[in-house]
């Protein structure tokens, strides 16, 4: 994929925006840090701890690395009996994609949990294409570690949902969301299949809880990668879920986690068959460098709601008032009046103290 300047200044401003915002460069974000009250907004999850979460992950494994994090976290969340993992599910077209998901669940012995693939012809490569440095990570953890996926007989995304979705009770399945939004618009138009006689729109109605989306950053005046879908990608795919989703949708935005560094111990502290570790070590090229939390803090909170018993509070429901828009050129804002679907997160626990929490758990060995 061709790489201009434009790419990269817009990449980079995605990147440093928020750590600019979360570094007290805006004072406006500090403030709502600080001033936060750890209420939750209607419909906002605070805490669940009787029944595991149910949990489907919808990732865009390749373009970035803290996908390959947040999984780590899901896995040893469900090592806790805190999570059930019905599917994992690829929103890039990379052939090793699904194969490194599985490499990933088969490492915390879960090598049966169901992989789909997104069948639209986009990142068919799956890298980090805005850095001079683009290893293509899913590649090698499918190629190199162990796992049972054939990229020739696999299912696709929206059947893997439907199928999924269609055994789990109703009003029980959380979906995360931390990559690109094509799936959930497939899985939206879809029909009756073998698995359900329910359309898309009926069978998320019925099954789907919350959906947890990485993105929509507040107050959002610039293009939002993983809402717009990315370079020359339309984003009217993340307008129809946006717009039309049948079921809460939790914005854990880029800038609620973004500056916050995890994986960075992954190579002390985890052996070298753990592909997660692998991960970060291919998209560094070095070992011991950590990367920022955005997807991490979106599994975090979708499994543990706002806070969680010894840890504290780690998140806050934003003020109501407001829905998310996204236009056609892939820029989002948060518009009066409110949407009680819509809602936004942000984060009270400092850095220093989630980075910890999450490290913790990135590095967890695991339980099978
Ligand atoms: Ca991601």
């Amino acid at each position: 994929m061709a790489q201009t300047p434009l790419n990269m200044a817009s990449r980079l401003l995605l990147l440093v925006a928020p750590l600019c915002l979360l570094a007290a460069c805006n004072s406006g974000t500090q403030e709502e840090l600080s001033t936060a009250t750890p209420q939750p907004a209607e419909g906002l999850l605070e805490t669940q701890y009787e029944e595991a979460v149910r949990v489907i992950l919808d990732t865009d494994l390749g373009i970035d690395v803290d996908d390959a994090g947040a999984l780590a976290v899901l896995h040893a969340l469900a090592d806790k009996g805190e999570a059930r993992i019905l599917a994992t599910v690829a929103n890039v077209n990379d052939p090793h994609a699904p194969g490194a998901l599985d490499a990933i669940n088969t490492y915390y012995g879960r090598p049966n949990i169901p992989v789909g693939r997104n069948p639209r012809k986009q990142f068919s490569v799956a890298t980090p294409w805005w850095r001079e440095h683009h290893p293509r990570f899913v590649k090698d953890l499918d190629l190199q570690f162990p796992e049972d996926t054939s990229i020739y007989n696999l299912k696709t995304a929206v059947s893997v949902y439907r199928k999924a979705l269609a055994a789990q009770p109703d009003g029980s399945v959380t979906v995360i969301s931390i990559g690109f939004m094509p799936n959930l618009a497939d899985l939206m138009a879809s029909g009756s299949d073998s698995y359900s006689s329910l359309s898309g729109m009926a069978l998320i109605r019925r099954k789907v809880k919350r959906l947890v989306v990485m993105g929509g950053t507040y107050p959002g005046s610039d293009r939002d990668l993983y809402l717009k879908g990315a370079l020359d990608i339309s984003p009217s795919p993340a307008i129809r879920v946006i717009n039309d989703w049948p079921t809460t949708i939790v914005f854990t935005a880029g800038n609620v986690c973004g500056g916050i560094s995890t994986g960075q111990t992954l190579a002390s502290r985890t052996p070298r068959s753990n592909p997660v570790r692998a991960a970060y070590t291919l998209f560094f090229n070095k070992e011991g460098v950590g990367r920022d939390s955005w997807d991490l803090c979106s599994v975090l909170y979708a499994v543990r709601g706002l806070s969680h018993p010894g840890d504290g509070t780690y998140f806050a429901g934003s003020e109501t008032g407001r829905h998310l828009t996204l236009n056609m050129d892939g820029v989002s804002a948060w518009r009066t009046p409110s949407d009680p679907l819509h809602k936004r997160l942000v984060r009270v626990m400092s850095s220093s103290t989630i980075a910890a929490k999450l490290e913790a758990l990135v590095t967890k060995a695991p339980a099978n």
